[in-house]
C-alpha cells in the first residue's frame, strides 16, 4: 500500500516526511489506514485515505462525524469519540490531489481483533456499540446525511442483486447458481421487514452501520472495551442494523473469509452476552416492537451481507478486495451457513432473547 503524495499529506497536518513512521494498519475492506509514529514524540496517529468509490461525497462524513462529536461533548464530555484531528488549516479533512485524508488519535494500549475467543468480549463490545445508540437516542438523527445512500436497505440490496443477476454471464451465474436459489429462498426476509419498516415504533435512530469486531477497541491488558472506530457509516438507520451485524460477526469462532463452511457454526453463549450487552444500554430504549425483532436482525444483517457478497461476485468483484477469484462466492456461502444455523436454532435464541429481557427487566 502505497501513500501518494506522502508529504503533502503529511504537511497538511504539520508532520515532516523525515520526522515520521508510517505503516499500513488493520485490516479493513474500505479505506486505507495507516498508523503514523513521530520519532521524538510518544502519541502515535491513525491516517487513513477514504475509498471515494464507496464514499461519493467524504465531506458528508466529516460533517456527520462533526456533529455527533459536538453534541456527545456537550451532553456527556467523559464520553471517549474518535473524531478527526483538523489539519493545520483547520480542515476535518485533508484533500491532496482529490485524495480524502483523515487522521485520528491511535488508542493507546488498544488492540482490535477480527475473530472473539471469549464471550466477554462480545458482551464489551455490545456494550460500546449499545452506548453509542443510547448516547445519541436524543440526537435529532435526521440532521445525518447518507454517506452512502441506502447503505442498509434490503429493498436496494435486494435489487442490486437481481440487476447483477440480469448482467451476469452464463458461466458465473452457473457457478453460483446453489447460492443464487438460496438468495432467492430466502426473498421473505425482505417481506418480512417491508411489513413493519415504516411502523412508528421503528423509528429512524442514529446507527454506526458497521458493528464488526474489528471496529470496536479493547484494552491490551484489560480486555475491557474502550471505544468504537470506523464511524463512516455512523447515520440514520434501525437498530437492527448495528445489533444485527454483531451477531454476523460474533456468533461463529471464523470469520467472514473462512471458506471451509463445516466451520460455521454458532456459539450460543455468545448470542447471550451480545444481547445481555446490547440490551444493557439500550434495553430501555428500545420499543415493543424493536425488542420483537431482536433475533430478527441478526437473519436482516447476515441475508444483506450474503447478498452483497453474491452481487459484488456476479459483477465481476468490483467492491470487496479478494485474495482469490472465488472469495467472494465462497463469503456467500460462509453467509448463508451462518443464517441457516440461526433458522435451524431458532427456538433455542427465542428462549435466550426472552430470558436475557425477562433478565433486564428485572434488573431494572
Ligand atoms: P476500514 O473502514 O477500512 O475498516 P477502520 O477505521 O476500521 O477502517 O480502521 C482499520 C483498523 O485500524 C481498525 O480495525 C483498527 O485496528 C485500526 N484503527 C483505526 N482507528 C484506530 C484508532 N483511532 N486507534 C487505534 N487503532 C485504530
Ligand atoms: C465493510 O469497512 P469495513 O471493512 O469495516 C463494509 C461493511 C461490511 C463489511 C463486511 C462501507 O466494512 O458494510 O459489512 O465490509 N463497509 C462498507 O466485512 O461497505
Ligand atoms: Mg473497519
Amino acid at each position: 500500500m502505497e501513500i501518494e503524495n506522502r508529504e503533502a499529506v503529511l504537511n497538511e497536518y504539520g508532520f515532516k516526511l523525515d520526522e515520521v513512521i508510517i505503516k499500513p494498519f488493520g485490516t479493513g475492506h474500505i479505506n486505507s489506514t495507516f498508523l503514523v509514529t513521530p520519532k521524538n514524540a510518544s502519541a502515535q496517529f491513525i491516517l487513513q485515505s477514504i475509498n471515494i468509490n464507496v464514499f461519493r461525497k467524504p465531506e458528508i462524513i466529516a460533517q456527520n462525524v462533526k456533529l455527533v462529536a459536538d453534541f456527545l461533548a456537550e451532553h456527556y464530555p467523559e464520553y471517549l469519540f474518535v473524531k478527526a484531528i483538523p489539519t493545520i488549516k483547520g480542515e476535518e479533512m485533508a484533500v491532496v490531489e482529490g485524495v480524502y485524508w483523515r487522521l485520528t488519535s491511535f488508542i493507546n494500549n488498544s488492540i482490535s481483533f477480527d475473530t472473539l475467543s471469549d464471550p466477554n468480549q462480545a458482551y464489551e463490545a455490545a456494550l460500546q456499540f449499545g452506548r453509542l445508540n443510547k448516547l445519541l437516542s436524543n440526537f435529532d438523527a435526521s440532521q445525518l446525511k447518507e454517506t452512502i445512500p441506502g447503505f442498509h436497505d434490503l429493498g436496494l440490496r435486494y435489487k442490486q442483486f437481481t440487476d447483477a443477476l440480469e448482467a451476469a454471464s452464463e458461466v458465473v451465474k452457473q457457478k453460483a447458481s446453489k447460492e443464487i436459489s438460496t438468495a432467492l429462498h430466502y426473498r421473505f426476509i425482505l417481506e418480512y421487514f417491508n411489513s413493519f419498516k415504516n411502523s412508528r415504533e421503528f423509528p429512524d435512530r442514529a446507527m454506526h452501520h458497521d458493528t464488526k469486531i474489528s471496529n470496536m477497541l479493547f484494552d491490551k491488558d484489560t480486555m475491557k472495551g474502550i471505544c468504537v472506530i470506523d464511524l463512516d457509516t455512523l447515520m440514520a438507520g434501525k437498530f437492527i442494523s448495528d445489533l444485527g451485524d454483531m451477531m454476523r460477526t460474533y456468533l461463529c469462532a471464523f470469520s467472514e473469509n473462512e471458506p471451509d463452511i463445516s466451520k460455521i457454526t454458532i456459539r450460543l453463549e455468545y448470542f447471550e452476552a451480545i444481547v445481555n450487552g446490547y440490551l444493557h444500554e439500550m434495553g430501555s430504549i428500545l420499543s415493543p416492537v424493536e425488542k420483537e425483532l431482536i433475533l430478527f436482525s441478526g437473519k436482516y444483517l447476515i441475508y444483506m451481507q450474503a447478498i452483497r457478497f453474491l452481487s459484488d461476485y456476479l459483477n465481476g468483484n468490483i467492491y470487496y478486495p479478494i485474495a482469490y477469484p472465488e472469495q467472494n462466492l465462497d463469503r456467500t456461502k460462509n453467509q448463508f451457513k451462518l443464517l441457516s444455523e440461526l433458522f435451524d436454532n431458532e427456538k433455542i435464541l427465542v428462549d435466550i432473547v426472552n430470558k436475557c429481557l425477562k433478565e433486564h427487566k428485572a434488573r431494572r
